[in-house]
Parts: structure tokens; sequence; C-alpha cells
């Protein structure tokens, strides 16, 4: 005898909000969503495999559908539900991952992502509600909405001159050599009922077997959207819907398919401590020039006009602290001007793993125009210091709680032989100053980034000169 009951992949109750009945969806009346649940629920539990199915909702009126899927569950951004799960079945190859989408969601904002995932065969199950309409926001239209329909976008109806043709997921993807299984169905009665319980389960058990991409379209009722009756609805699909989108099986290679396994790396912690010694050049001893670990944190701000290598200074910094086995960021801010415009980059070089690359209060500010000492001498934390370029800038910083460190670095570098090594010369004043970062990582950042001979030179001898300047007059 089979007993009917509520299939044990939904929760018995929903506990959607205070106040929501607990045994009802959010579904309108009528709605096709709660009936496509039922079936998928179903085949969960039919194939034994809710422990590891993973149910991606999307963006669109099945948004909540976590809230009814007893399974592994994750809600993604609007389109990028093939993305995702991608994402997640390659990193846990054992799962079973459904996604959801409606038309809007699948066909317009994530019409790239679904075409992807598909033609590179990925073992995912994907159940595409076509209702030919936005339902959730109001009833908008959709890339498959039918010619002459009226959406609250198209209120005089679609025309093909104005909105092209209804999009036919099933015909464009069955043009891909990867997907293994493709069928279009709709839920009009009994007959098509069973026919889409079918293709729900023929989709899972194939993702069961490991054979790769399974596309489900269903013809779905929105008698809100498209202001009709339920009943009528019903009658619409039939008439109009599926006259569009002729129903069928579009590709079925299911049995001549072998199961096929992605070659997938997961790294051991081991694999990525070793990763980061690597990388990060950890454990390495000091007096070699290397592995100058910083103390704690130290928060830079490198600011100026835009063409004035401040982006670059950042990056050495980084680059050069890095090396040295520390953790780094920098983070570029720069106006919407090509030339001129104001430029600022925040680093962090730190000991300890970095919360935040946002600098707000900041250990050292260099600053190599006007503006942006008047505009971060503020941000300076207290005991911190401020390098100046005093060629640009005559008014020295006024707090008296950080050092100030004048250094007319453009003058310095136009006596070098040229103006765009004044950042190279603010560097060597940071090196002095501070100690950090150490000659031997900053060499080696400098080498890998300027190739032309004759500039490393000079920003070589800039420097020197920097940090000439410093030791000899230092600052306040
Ligand atoms: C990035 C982004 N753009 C737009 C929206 C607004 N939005 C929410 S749902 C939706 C369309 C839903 O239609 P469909 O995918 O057909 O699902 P249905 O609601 O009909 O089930 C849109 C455009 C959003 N939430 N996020
Ligand atoms: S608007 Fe349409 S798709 Fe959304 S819940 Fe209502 S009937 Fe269903």
């Amino acid at each position: 005898m089979k007993v009917l009951e509520k299939p044990r992949s939904f929760y018995q109750r929903f506990d959607r909000k205070p106040g929501a009945h607990p045994y009802t969806t959010h579904y309108c009346p009528g709605c096709g969503h709660g009936v496509l649940h039922k079936l998928i629920a179903e085949a969960v539990d039919e194939l034994g495999i809710r422990d590891r199915t993973i149910f991606v909702s999307p963006v669109g009126c099945s948004v909540f559908a976590y809230y009814y899927f007893d399974v592994g569950n994750i809600q993604v951004a609007h389109g990028r539900c093939p993305a995702a799960a991608t994402g997640i079945k390659r990193s846990r190859p054992d799962s079973i991952v459904i996604g959801y989408q409606g038309d809007g969601d699948l066909a317009a904002i994530g019409g790239n992502e679904i075409l992807h995932a598909a033609n590179r065969g990925e073992d995912i199950s994907v159940f595409f509600v076509n209702n030919a309409i936005y339902g959730m926001t109001g009833g908008q239209m959709a890339p498959t909405t039918l010619e002459g329909m009226r959406t609250t976008t198209t209120p005089r109806g679609r025309t093909i001159l104005n909105e092209g043709y209804p999009l036919k997921m099933c015909e464009l993807l069955s043009s891909l050599p990867a997907p293994v299984y493709i069928e279009r169905t709709m839920m009009t009665d009994g007959k098509h009922l069973m026919r889409t319980r079918r293709a729900v389960m023929k989709a899972l058990q194939c993702q069961v077997e490991g054979k790769g991409f399974t596309f489900v379209e269903v013809l779905s009722q929105c008698p809100t959207g498209w202001k009709m009756d339920p009943a009528l609805s019903l009658k619409w699909i039939e008439e109009n819907l599926a006259k569009a989108f002729p129903l069928g099986v579009y590709r079925d290679e299911v049995k001549d398919r072998e199961p096929h396994k992605r070659r997938t790396w997961i790294p051991s912690d081991e694999d990525v401590l070793k990763e980061l010694e690597l990388t990060l050049n950890l454990g390495a001893e000091s007096g070699d020039g290397h592995a100058r670990l910083v103390k704690g944190p130290i928060r830079f701000k490198f600011a100026g006009f835009g063409g004035q290598g401040l982006m670059l200074l950042g990056e050495v910094v980084a680059d050069a602290g890095m090396r040295a086995g520390n953790h780094v960021t920098w983070l570029p801010s720069y106006g919407p001007e090509m030339r001129g415009g104001t430029a600022n980059c925040h680093v962090v070089v730190s000991n300890d793993p970095i919360g935040s690359p946002v600098v707000g209060e900041c250990d050292q500010l260099l600053a190599m125009n006007r503006p942006s000492l008047a505009k971060f001498e503020a941000t300076v934390a207290p005991g911190g210091s401020i390098i100046y370029d005093s060629s640009l800038i005559e008014t020295p910083p006024t707090r008296t709680d950080v050092k100030a460190i004048p250094l007319p670095a453009t003058e310095i570098a136009d006596q070098i032989g040229s103006t765009k090594v004044a950042n190279m010369v603010m560097l060597g004043g940071l090196m002095a100053h501070l100690g950090f970062p150490g000659d031997e990582e900053t060499r080696e950042t400098l080498m890998s980034r300027v190739t032309r001979r004759e500039l490393l030179e000079k920003n070589f001898a800039a420097i020197e000169a920097g940090k000439d300047q410093v030791q000899r007059l230092g600052g306040r």
C-alpha cells in the first residue's frame, strides 16, 4: 500500500517568519512553483539522496525555497545559480546539486551562466521554471514572454521588432554537445504531471550516476502575473505557451554516456601550509636581508596626484613586505581623471593575517602634494609619522603628536634627471626612517618590475638619495 504523505525532503513546518502560516508556502494560489517543488522533493526522497543534496535557490518567486526543502540550501545572486552550483559540485563532487531558476533568472540576467555551465557539461541538474514573465517583481517581460503578450513593460504586447523573439532555452542548449539530458514538460493535468515527475527523476538519477549536465524546463503557471484565474492559466499554457515552446525530449544520451569523474584537487591542510611557505618565504632567517617580519601591523597611506607614481610606491612597499614574509594588502583609490586627479593607496603590512585592506587611521603617511596632506594629516595615529614632499608642500604639518619629515623629493628627483622618480626618493626616505622595507627585498621587487636598466639605476639612485637626506636631516 502506498501512503501519500508530505515528502521527507520537505520540512514538516515551514517556519518562515513570525505570523506566517507554518504549513503553507508563500506562493500565490495556483502557482506552479509549489507543484514542481513537490515533484523534486519526492524524487529526492525516492532516490535516497536527501543527505547529500544541495539546493541552489535563485532570485525570483522561488527565492524562499530554502524554507521548504530540508536539504542543504544556498541562495545565490540573481542569475548566478549555474556558477555557484558549479563551484559547489566541483568542491563537493559527491553532493547532488540542484539548480532551480525562473526565466528572468536563467534566461535574462543569467543567460551567459547557464550557457557556459551547460557547455562545460557540469554535473548538475537544472530545473527551469518558465512562466513567461517576471513573477516576483510584478509581471515584467521575460526573455520567454510570448509575442503579443502584455506585461507591465510591454503594455501593448511584446513585438519581435522591439524585444526580439522568445528565447527557447531547450533548443538553444541542445545545440551544445555536452548536456546529457534536456526535456521540456508542463504540469497542466495528471498525464503531464507524471511526465514532469519522470523527467525530474531522470535528471537527478543521471547526476547520481555522474553522467553530466541535465536540464528540465517546466512550463509553469503564474496566475498572478498573467492576471488569470488558476484554471484559466492551465488552459492558457496548453493553448499558448506549449505551442510556442514545444514539449518533448531534446536530448537523451543518458544510456550512451559513461559516468565521468572530473579531475579535482582539494588541498589538504598540509598542502595549504606548504603552498604558503613557498610564496611567503616563511621561516627564512633575518640577517641575510630577508624575512624582516614587521612587529605589529603598519598601516600606510601614500597620497598625491595622478601621475606621481603613488600606486607603484604602495605596490613596491607591499611587494617587498611580502617577500620578507609578511601578510600584506594594497588598496588603490583614484579619481576618474587619467592625469592630475587625486590618487592614493592604502597598504597594510603585518605579521598576522589582515582583517581589512581599508586604512582609516594610519601609522605612516607619505604625502606628495598639498591637498593630500590637508586631507590625510588628521588620520595619522598619534606617534605616527608624515613624510612629505617639501618641494611641493611649503606649509609643514601642524600636528605636534606625530613626527613630520620634510623631504624635497621632486627637487632631488630633478637633480637625478627624472621628476618621475620622486616617488622612489620618498621610498628611500621611508626606508631610512622606518628600517622597512629592507634593502634586499626592495631591490628584488624593483628588479622584477622595472625592466629598463637605465630607469632601474635611476630608481636605485633616487632611493639612496632619499635615504641619505632623511638620515642626515631627520625630522622633528
Ligand atoms: C541583480 C538584480 N537585478 C534585478 C533584481 C530584481 N528581480 C528580482 S526577481 C526578478 C525576476 C524574477 O523573474 P523570474 O526569474 O522569471 O522568476 P519568477 O519570479 O517568475 O519565479 C528580478 C528582475 C534583483 N533582485 N537583482
Ligand atoms: S507571482 Fe506568479 S510565480 Fe510568483 S508566486 Fe505568484 S503565481 Fe507564482
